[in-house]
C-alpha cells in the first residue's frame, strides 16, 4: 500500500568525491535515506517509467536500505529495478550491468574502502545514464532538494526476498533478481588472453588475491581458481563479511597488511593483489616489491598492445592531477591523448563517452578503462597476469624495465588527519592565498617554479572545476595538496609528493622523498598549524 511520509530534511547530505558517505549512526537517523533517495528522484524528474540498477558491497546496514529503496522505487513509480542476489553488485559490475541494460540509474550501496559496521562507515554512489557517478551540477540539485525535503513516498509492505534468481512484481515495478558474476566475467574473458593465463597458472606459477572479506571474493574465486585453474587457496578472506571481519578494506600497504607481510616473505608467490570494499580498487605486488598505483597505470599503458581487446589501437590516457607524471612519459611516447584530471572518477566519463580516452587512473588505486565507467579492481589484476603470462617477466622486471625506458617517478601520499575540519579548510584557504609569493623560492634542494590552483577545463561540457594546489619546482619534482572528498568525519589533508629521476633508483622510496616531505610541511605551515610533525598514514 502506497504510503506518503512527512519527513524533516537533514543539513549534510551533500555528495563527496564518489556519492554520500557518512558513519553508519548518521545514516541510520530516522529517514536519513529516504531523505537522499527521494532528493536524487525529484532531482531527476522522477522515475516513473524508468529503469534502475540496485546493489551493493553488503557492508553494515546494505540489508536494510536495500529494502527501503525497492519499496520507494516502487511507490515513485519506477518500471524496473535489477538486482544482484542477495543484494550484492560491485561497482564496476553495476556500471557493467547499467550500461548493459541501458538503464537510467543505478546505486551501489557502499562507503568504498572506509571501514564497515555499525561504528564504521555507510554510504551510496548514485550513477546516471552514462554508467558513471552523477555530475557535480546534479549532486548540486539533489543537495538543495535534500535541505528542504518535507515527505517521501514509500510502500507499507513486506520486504523483497533477494536471495534467489528470479523475477518478481512489486506494486507494479518489476523487480529482477540477477546472478551478477557471469556477466562480469564473460566480459573480462572478452578483453584478456584467458587461454595464456590458464597456462600460466598451469605452469606453476604463484598468485595470491586479497578480497579483504569484501565483495570481489566471489568474483575473484570464480575466475582465479574456478576459471584460470589457479590452486585452491589461491583468493583469501573471499566472503563478503558485514563488517569486513574487522579489517579496513583499502587495498594499500598498510590496510592489505597481512598480504604485504606475506609478499615480503621468503615464501612470498610471484605475485599478490587486493581489492577494496566495492571492488573498483586494486593493490599490486611482486615478490618484495610494491608497484605504486601511478606506475601500474604508465606500465598498463605502456603495454597495451599485449591485450587483445586493445592490441588494436587505445584512444588516448588521463590521470588525476593528483597522481604521478609516470603516464604521461608514455602518453607522449605513444603519441596518444593524454588528459589530466581532478579527483573523482567522473570526470574521466566525458573523455571516454567522446572517444578520447581507453586508459584512466588515479593514485588512490584506481585504474579503469572505458569497458565500464568506473573504477575496476580485477579488470587491473588481470592485465598484470595478462602482461606476465605474455612477456614471462616478473613484476619487478616489468617495472624495472618500465623505468630504465622512461625514468622513474619517485611518489608518495602523505596523510593528515585533522579533527577540526576548519583548520584544514583555513590551511588550503591560506595557502592558496600564498601560492604567487612562492614562485622563484628555494625550500632546501627544491626552487618552485610554479604554484596554482589545479583548474580543469572539461573539454566535452565546458565545465571548469578547482580542485587542489600543485607546487612545480625547477627539477620536475612536484607537491600536490588538497583535501580528501571521501571521509565521514574531521578533514584529511591529502599532500602528494613527487620526484623524478632518470638515473640512480634508490630502494628506499620514504628516504628519497624525505627532504621533500620537510618541504611539504614547511610550504603548507603543517606543523605550525596542525601540531603535526609527520604524517598519520603514507600510502
Ligand atoms: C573515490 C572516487 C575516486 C577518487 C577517490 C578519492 O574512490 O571514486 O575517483 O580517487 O574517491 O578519494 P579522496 O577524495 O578521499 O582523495 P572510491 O574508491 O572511494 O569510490
Amino acid at each position: 500500500m502506497l504510503k506518503i511520509v512527512q519527513t524533516k530534511p537533514y543539513d549534510d547530505q551533500k555528495m563527496g568525491t564518489a556519492g554520500l558517505r557518512k558513519k553508519s549512526k548518521v545514516a541510520m537517523q530516522e529517514n536519513y535515506v529516504e531523505n537522499f533517495v527521494q532528493s536524487i528522484f525529484d532531482a531527476i524528474g522522477g522515475v516513473e517509467g524508468k529503469t534502475f540498477i540496485l546493489g551493493g558491497d553488503g557492508r553494515f546496514y546494505n540489508k536494510i536500505a536495500l529494502q527501503k529503496i525497492l519499496k520507494m522505487s516502487a511507490a515513485n513509480g519506477m518500471k524496473k529495478i535489477i538486482v544482484g542476489q542477495n543484494g550484492y553488485l560491485s561497482t564496476p559490475t553495476s556500471s557493467r550491468v547499467l550500461l548493459k541494460n541501458k538503464a537510467d540509474g543505478g546505486f551501489v550501496l557502499t562507503a568504498s574502502h572506509n571501514p564497515g559496521g555499525p561504528n564504521g562507515d555507510f554510504g551510496i554512489k548514485y550513477a546516471i545514464a552514462s554508467g558513471g557517478q552523477c555530475p557535480t551540477s546534479l549532486s548540486d540539485k539533489i543537495y538543495e532538494n535534500s535541505k528542504k525535503i518535507s515527505e517521501y513516498k514509500t510502500l507499507d509492505t513486506a520486504d523483497v526476498d533477494l536471495s534467489t534468481i528470479s523475477k518478481q512484481n512489486l506494486a507494479g515495478m518489476e523487480i529482477e533478481i540477477i546472478d551478477s558474476l557471469n556477466d562480469y566475467i564473460n566480459m573480462m574473458e572478452e578483453i584478456f588472453d584467458f587461454p595464456a593465463i590458464k597456462k600460466l597458472f598451469a605452469n606453476g606459477f604463484r598468485f595470491v588475491f586479497d578480497a579483504m572479506n569484501a565483495v570481489t571474493g566471489p568474483y575473484a574465486l570464480k575466475i582465479f581458481e574456478e576459471i584460470l585453474g589457479a590452486p585452491k587457496g589461491t583468493v583469501r578472506n573471499y566472503v563478503p563479511m558485514e563488517d569486513f571481519g574487522g579489517l579496513h578494506p583499502d587495498p594499500n600497504l598498510i590496510y592489505a597488511k597481512s598480504l604485504v607481510d606475506l609478499m615480503y616473505s621468503d615464501d612470498a608467490p610471484d605475485m599478490g593483489a587486493a581489492n577494496d570494499g566495492d571492488g573498483d580498487r586494486n593493490m599490486i605486488l611482486g615478490k618484495k616489491f610494491f608497484v605504486t598505483p601511478s606506475d601500474s597505470l604508465a606500465i598498463l599503458t605502456d603495454n597495451y598492445k599485449l591485450i587483445p581487446a586493445y592490441k588494436n589501437g587505445i584512444y588516448g590516457v588521463a590521470k588525476s592531477a593528483a597522481t604521478s607524471t609516470a603516464v604521461g612519459r608514455v602518453a607522449q611516447a605513444l603519441n596518444i591523448g593524454y588528459y589530466e584530471v581532478p579527483t573523482g572518477w567522473k570526470y574521466f566519463c566525458n573523455l571516454m563517452d567522446s572517444k578520447r580516452i581507453t586508459f584512466c587512473g588515479e593514485e588512490s588505486f584506481g585504474t579503469g578503462s572505458s569497458h565500464i565507467r568506473e573504477k575496476d579492481g580485477i579488470w587491473a589484476v588481470l592485465f598484470w597476469l595478462n602482461i606476465i603470462a605474455v612477456t614471462g617477466k616478473s613484476v619487478e622486471e616489468i617495472t624495472r624495465e618500465h623505468w630504465q625506458k622512461y625514468g622513474r617517478s619517485y611518489y608518495m601520499r602523505n596523510d593528515y588527519e585533522i579533527a577540526d575540519a576548519e583548520v584544514a579548510n583555513l590551511l588550503m584557504k591560506d595557502l592558496e592565498n600564498r601560492l604567487p609569493s612562492l614562485e622563484g623560492k628555494t625550500f632546501g634542494n627544491y626552487t618552485v617554479s610554479e604554484a596554482k590552483p589545479f583548474v580543469y577545463n572539461d573539454p566535452v561540457d565546458g565545465s571548469s572545476t578547482k580542485n587542489g594546489l600543485i607546487i612545480y619546482f625547477t627539477d620536475k619534482s612536484r607537491i600536490v595538496y588538497r583535501l580528501s572528498g571521501t571521509g565521514s568525519s574531521g578533514a584529511t589533508l591529502r599532500v602528494y609528493l613527487e620526484r623524478y629521476e632518470t638515473e640512480k633508483f634508490a630502494e628506499n622510496v620514504e628516504q628519497m622523498l624525505e627532504s621533500l616531505a620537510d618541504v611539504s610541511r614547511q610550504i603548507g605551515e603543517i606543523t605550525e598549524r596542525t601540531g603535526k610533525t609527520k604524517a598519520d598514514l603514507l600510502t
